[in-house]
């Protein structure tokens, strides 16, 4: 897709909103292969071409002009000025506080840094299996995942070791986990891709895209039904599904979007739209680059949002998470951004064009985090070296706690994959079969 990035493909205004029925539709352009195409919206002034607004609900009011149009948050952009404006009016313009801001910058700085010393570990040997990387989208799982209660849950995909560490997973389990330790978040037994911490309410790392959806629907499920069936009035709880732009040319997707529309389910449906879906380009691969749409399709609101951006993520995510937790509904957001390594650490990153790459290297999300902080005076270079200082130390320490754990015995091999191990798993002499040397031999090494 190289010729897809070039300055004009930038130059089109990209129109938001979703109830607008002829201009912006995709099928005014050629469905492929579309070289000028304006999708890359949040790259560009184009989201400042959209109207601030968010459209009644049809059961509103029905009368009005707009009524007929279902309630979709079209300009993220837009909102945020709004935000800011209304700001203006009192003691303070800015997004965050500064307590905020640093929580913010302190979550993303540990996700890259952890995922920097994953690439380290796997290149030397201590990580088996495929290892995906999060660098570039950190804005998208601090601009979320720090808005959450502990009792919300998480839903994520084979990229999912920030999303773990955001959730308040400790950076010692997670590391362990990767080395296939015993001390990690699944006793060594998941790995890169299988990331599940019930105290934490993270729900798992996902292998097969699409696959987290439905569990997070699920999980949203719960919730309401512990609310109105089990009468558990307090019990406001909010899932977050995360998955990427290929996904959601899966079924999956679009079955959860019916039934979390149907049954206003407290869930919000975050699309990390990095643009490619291991080597195949997002303009390629889907009839509608814009994935947003699909939620007024659905009857729930659809927002676009500038996913290198962790402020403007994060006032999406306040909306979408107070709807969810009102009992409003669900949500689905398109965070468009970009990843800084290849799809996995085993992927030589040849395809992506080198000035797609180097632009979004300009984009930054922490820099970006970094420059507000001190434009607005909310902290010193001094305070954020500090904190780089502590992740690192917090990242290292895991490393040698992971290095120093003990792998699981043999013994563990057959635990959770049965529900009832006896026959495959068990021998007739009661034990399990796998602590038998033989058992893997002429197969993988364990
Ligand atoms: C059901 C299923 N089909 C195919 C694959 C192979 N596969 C692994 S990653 C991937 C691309 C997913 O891209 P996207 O959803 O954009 O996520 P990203 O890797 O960009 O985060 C595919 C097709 C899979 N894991 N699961
Ligand atoms: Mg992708």
């Amino acid at each position: 897709m190289a010729s897809a990035f070039s300055a004009t493909a930038f130059m089109q205004p990209l129109f938001l909103n979703s109830s607008s029925t002829s201009s912006s539709r995709s099928s005014d352009r050629p469905l492929f292969g579309d070289l000028s195409s304006s999708f890359l919206g949040s790259t560009t002034q184009n989201l400042s071409f959209s109207r601030p607004c968010i459209v009644p609900s049809p059961s509103a009011s029905s009368s009005s002009s707009c009524s007929a149009r279902r309630r979709t948050v079209v300009s993220v952009s837009e909102a945020v000025k709004e935000k800011k404006s209304a700001a203006n009016a009192s003691l303070s313009n800015l997004l965050v506080t500064k307590e905020e801001a640093l929580v913010l910058y302190e979550d993303m700085v540990l996700g890259r840094a952890f995922e920097d010393m994953c690439a380290q570990m796997y290149y030397r040997g201590k990580m088996f299996g495929f290892v995906h990387l999060y660098n570039g989208q950190e804005a998208v799982s601090s601009g979320f995942i720090k808005l959450l209660k502990k009792e919300d849950s998480v839903v994520s995909t084979y990229r999912d070791h920030v999303h773990a560490l955001s959730k308040g997973v400790p950076a010692r389990e997670v590391m362990s986990e990767l080395f296939g330790k015993t001390t990690g978040c699944c006793r060594g037994q998941g790995g890169s891709m299988h990331m599940f911490s019930k105290e934490h309410n993270l729900l798992g790392g996902f292998a097969f895209i699409g696959e987290g959806i439905p569990v997070a629907t699920g999980a949203a499920f719960t919730s309401k039904y512990k609310r109105e069936v089990l009468k558990e009035a307090d019990c406001d709880h909010v899932t977050l599904a995360f998955f990427g732009d290929g996904t959601c040319n899966n079924g999956q997707f679009f079955e959860c979007l019916n039934m979390a529309a149907l049954w206003k389910l407290p869930i919000i449906f975050v699309v990390e739209n990095n643009l490619w879906a291991i080597g195949m380009s997002h303009l390629r691969a889907t009839s509608d680059p814009q994935i947003w749409k699909k939620g007024p399709a659905f009857g729930m609101p659809g927002v676009h949002v500038d996913g290198m951006d962790v402020l403007k993520v994060r006032e999406v995510a306040k909306e979408a998470i107070g709807r969810a937790r009102r009992g409003e509904g669900p949500t689905l957001v398109e965070c468009e951004t970009y990843r800084f390594r290849g799809h996995s650490l085993a992927d030589p990153d040849e395809l992506r064009d080198p000035a797609e790459k180097a632009h979004y290297a300009t984009r930054d999300p922490i820099t970006a985090l970094k420059k507000y902080i001190f434009e607005n005076n909310l902290a010193s270079e001094a305070e954020l070296k500090a904190i780089d200082k502590k992740i690192d130390e917090l990242v290292e320490d895991a490393v040698e706690f992971a290095d120093e754990s003990p792998v699981p015995a043999r013994s563990q091999l057959l635990e959770n994959v049965f529900a009832d191990p006896r026959g495959f798993g068990i021998g007739p002499d009661g034990r399990y079969r796998c602590e038998d040397p033989k058992f893997t031999e002429g197969t993988a090494q364990v």
